[in-house]
């Protein structure tokens, strides 16, 4: 697959396991993080087989982001497929006994990141000819749950950007989807509970979740398909989850 790929939040979970499914693919590769450490590691293991360029930044950050934009060497400044995968929740509270610093990141990060990344590099994928974007909402984007409160309004939101793109962007011929994952094992719920180890683990016992790399072979499913297909919106959650309220755990 001769495509280049810009992906957000690519030092850990989904970002990472597509990243190296997608180097496997020989897709050149344009990596986001905020963690350079991690930026560099991947670059050093996925060198050998194909390009990749990476860009430290904070997507809550439009002079950052703006400026990675304008850093892309010429050669890759053309981009076939953008996702926008970059995002977390943070705490599990009501919202009476919400943290409005939670809140911040989360609405900054999931929406406004989003909208500042796709805007930043637009250009690049209108170049292409053949421009892809696939932005990562969650099952969290149509159903919200007790705690979910603002994560969920922010995927809420990923889900209408994704529409209002699709719409905007089909004169153009460039295709908008979005994947819809349910519980997966990542960094998410470590991120979520604040570091606290037991509790992330807790979350994913008992039952056995999706893998980075299940949700990676999803977005290969839909950047696959082709020209003049486009997955819209592709919910994929483990057998065990029906929805955001049913789970089958065994003991
Ligand atoms: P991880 O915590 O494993 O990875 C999150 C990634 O996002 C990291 O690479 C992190 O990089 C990056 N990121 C977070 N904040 C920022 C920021 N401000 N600027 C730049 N990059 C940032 O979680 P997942 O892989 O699970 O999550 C990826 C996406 O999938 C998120 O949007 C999440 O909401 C969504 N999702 C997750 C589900 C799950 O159950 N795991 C289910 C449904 C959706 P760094 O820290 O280096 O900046
Ligand atoms: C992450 C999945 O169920 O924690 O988006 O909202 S869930």
């Amino acid at each position: 697959m001769e495509k280049t790929l810009l992906i957000t939040g690519a030092t850990a979970g989904f970002g990472e396991a597509m990243a190296l499914l997608f180097a496997d693919k020989g897709c050149t590769l344009i990596l986001t993080g905020r963690r350079q450490e991690r930026l560099d590691e991947l670059k050093e293991h996925l060198s050998a087989k194909t390009e990749v360029h990476t860009l430290c930044f904070d997507v809550r950050n439009r002079a950052e982001t703006e400026a990675a934009a304008a850093s892309l060497p010429e050669n890759l400044q053309s981009i076939d497929v953008l996702i926008n995968n970059a995002g977390l929740a943070l705490g599990k509270s009501t919202l009476p006994n919400g943290d409005p610093d939670d809140w911040d990141a989360m609405i900054d990060t999931n929406v406004k990141g989003l909208l500042y990344v796709t805007r930043a590099f637009l250009s690049f994928l209108r170049r292409s000819g053949q421009g892809h974007i696939i932005n990562v909402g969650s099952i969290a984007g149509t159903e919200v749950y007790p705690g979910g409160n603002v994560y969920c309004a922010s995927k809420h939101a990923v889900n209408a950007l994704s529409k209002a793109l699709r719409q905007e962007l089909l004169p153009e011929g460039i295709r908008v989807g979005q994947i819809r994952p349910g519980l997966a094992d990542t960094e998410f719920s470590l991120v979520r509970y604040k570091g606290d180890a037991a509790k992330a683990e807790q979350v994913y016992r008992g039952f056995e979740a999706l893998t980075a790399a299940d949700v990676a072979d999803a977005a290969h499913y839909m950047i696959s398909a082709p020209p003049h297909v486009c997955i819209n919106d592709l919910e994929i959650t483990p057998t065990a989850q029906a929805n955001a309220f049913m789970l089958e755990k065994g003991d």
